[in-house]
């Protein structure tokens, strides 16, 4: 009998209503066979990264993050080909550049307590300790997880001191006003995101 493996996965968008583009992403994490979506966090409104400390901020439109957990019998390439069907399907042109807009992004953030490098996969992701958009609305899913270095993400995320981000829509909460989605837990009706 084959093994299930807990992994989250690393929503973003910042193209063609991202709130959307996210929503839909998370739909199709449950077609992916022999996988089960848990849960999902909610969508993060947030700035986009700069390339460095004194960078200038990127002219691009703010992104939606959030987190997926899904469980999978899959191994983690089989999964990362599914996540970029997913992507593709939904516009996401692959270029080599690292720092562009994106209709959809899919990262394997976790993958058990596995840690891979090879051509395709870095896991745990690289940067994701360093990401506030990845870090918080992974805490929201989970505050007992042990990262595969043996440290909690609790105390990485005391130790990071990051910027606080605020949720600007929740996976099927949806109402919808004019051409805007709007999440029914944001009821003032404020513009969450610029994109
Ligand atoms: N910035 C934010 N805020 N969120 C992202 O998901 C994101 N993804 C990226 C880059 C371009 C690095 N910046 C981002 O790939």
């Amino acid at each position: 009998m084959k093994t299930w493996t807990r992994s989250f996965i690393g929503l973003g968008s910042n193209l063609n209503d991202p709130v959307q583009q996210i929503q839909r992403a998370c739909e199709q994490l449950d077609e992916i066979p022999q996988s089960k979506r848990k849960k999902v966090s909610g969508f993060y409104i947030s700035e986009p990264l700069r390339n460095g400390l004194t960078a200038p901020k990127p002219n691009q439109p703010n992104y939606i993050n959030a987190v997926a957990e899904i469980h999978t019998q899959l191994n983690a390439e089989r999964l990362l080909d599914e996540l970029q069907q997913i992507e593709q399907q939904q516009g996401r042109t692959r270029s080599h550049k690292r720092w562009q807009s994106r209709t959809l992004d899919l990262d394997i953030l976790l993958f058990g307590d596995q840690q891979i490098l090879s051509e395709r996969l870095q896991i745990p992701h690289a940067e994701m300790l360093n990401r506030n958009f990845v870090v918080i609305p992974l805490a929201e899913l989970t505050n007992d997880l042990i990262l595969p270095c043996g440290e909690s993400l609790q105390t990485a995320l005391n130790k990071a001191d990051f910027e606080p981000l605020e949720v600007v829509a929740n996976f099927r909460d949806q109402i919808q006003l004019g051409t805007e989605h709007i999440s029914t837990s944001n009821p003032q009706g404020r513009r969450g995101h610029s994109a």
